[in-house]
């Protein structure tokens, strides 16, 4: 499929700014500037960029504990994310959120979440509403491999099915559920059959090529659109760094990552780009230095914007 160069270069535009901005969180969590945590996003950008590529407004995603991947692919604006996560006002939850719990209704993004899987029963109902509104747009539900294993999946699957709902369900396999390496908590590897049960299309694809994820989700959006019903996406992948920034992650061996670096999925699309001639090497170096000032610029707002005040501790938490 031949898509056209502005349309490649903004997905690789994505992809750099995500790993920027996981690469600023990383920093700041260090300085102990971040309360709590963070889990980045690293070597999953391919994922949520190819995915994002292949919607159009109206289309609203549900996302993850890694929210601030998502939200970026989606178009989240990198400003209100870091305010965000350094609780400030200015950020898209009022600084009440952290990165677990970005939403930008304007955006279709209807929230990351600090619950295993609880995106999965969000956009399983915002795929009932499209489709009784009859709309033609779709829900996108980005979850892990763990989450998998949340009853959430098996309670909605069948009525997803059933009511041949709009959504398509992206399974992230990056291969560990926290500090639980795969082989731990699967028995059958292949996780495409968990949809078979429930007669719900389901393909694997390589998670770290971007274009192999845009082409499947294309298909599978396209699919939905015309009103037959969810599928299932296991894209294969794998968490670069620990479960969280805090996270040294020796429970796995140096060789492992080393090789999995190796497929870094955006070396490999840069390579991609450069190999075709969409960009040469000095345009290529320009795009990486805009990506690293636009987090930069999203750092200095962040910093510069006020925390909350103790009085509006109760404000937008709950409604009456
Ligand atoms: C319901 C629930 N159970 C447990 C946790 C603690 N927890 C946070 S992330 C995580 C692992 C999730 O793994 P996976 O779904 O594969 O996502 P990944 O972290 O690999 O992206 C766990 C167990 C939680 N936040 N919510």
């Amino acid at each position: 499929m031949e898509l056209k160069k502005e349309k490649l270069l903004e997905m690789y535009r994505k992809m750099l700014l995500i790993r920027n901005f996981d690469h600023q969180a990383r920093i700041m969590f260090t300085r102990n500037m971040i309360r709590g945590t963070t889990h980045t996003y690293l070597g999953e950008e391919a994922i949520a960029v190819g995915t994002c590529a292949a919607l159009r407004n109206g289309d609203v995603i549900t996302s993850t504990h890694r929210g601030h991947g998502h939200c970026l692919a989606k178009g989240g604006d990198p400003k209100r994310m870091m305010a965000e996560l350094l609780g400030r006002t200015t950020g898209y939850c009022k600084g009440k959120g952290g990165s677990m719990h970005i939403a930008d209704f304007n955006l279709g993004i209807l929230g990351a979440n600090g619950i295993v899987g609880g995106g999965i029963g969000i956009a399983t109902g915002a795929a009932f509403t499209l489709k009784y509104l009859k709309q033609d747009t779709v829900a996108i539900c980005f979850f892990g491999d763990g989450a998998i294993n949340q009853g959430i999946f098996y309670e909605v699957a069948n009525m997803a099915a059933m009511w041949e709902l709009p959504v398509i369900y992206i399974c992230e396999d990056n291969q560990y559920a926290e500090f639980s390496p795969a082989e731990r908590t699967r028995v059958l590897n292949d996780l495409t059959l968990r949809g078979i049960p429930f007669g719900i299309p389901s393909q694997a694809v390589d998670g770290n090529d971007v274009l192999a994820v845009y082409a499947l989700v294309r298909e599978q959006v396209q699919n939905a659109r015309k009103g037959n019903g969810p599928s299932l996406i296991i894209a294969q992948t794998y968490r670069l760094e620990g479960h969280h920034v805090g996270d040294a992650a020796s429970y796995r061996n140096k060789a492992e990552v080393e090789q999995q670096w190796k497929k870094d999925p955006i070396a490999r699309f840069k390579k991609y780009l450069l190999s075709k001639e969409y960009v040469n090497q000095e345009e290529v170096e320009k795009l990486e230095k805009e990506a690293q000032d636009e987090i930069l610029i999203a750092v200095d707002f962040a910093l510069q914007s006020p925390v909350p005040v103790f009085e509006d501790l109760l404000t937008d938490v709950y409604v009456e």
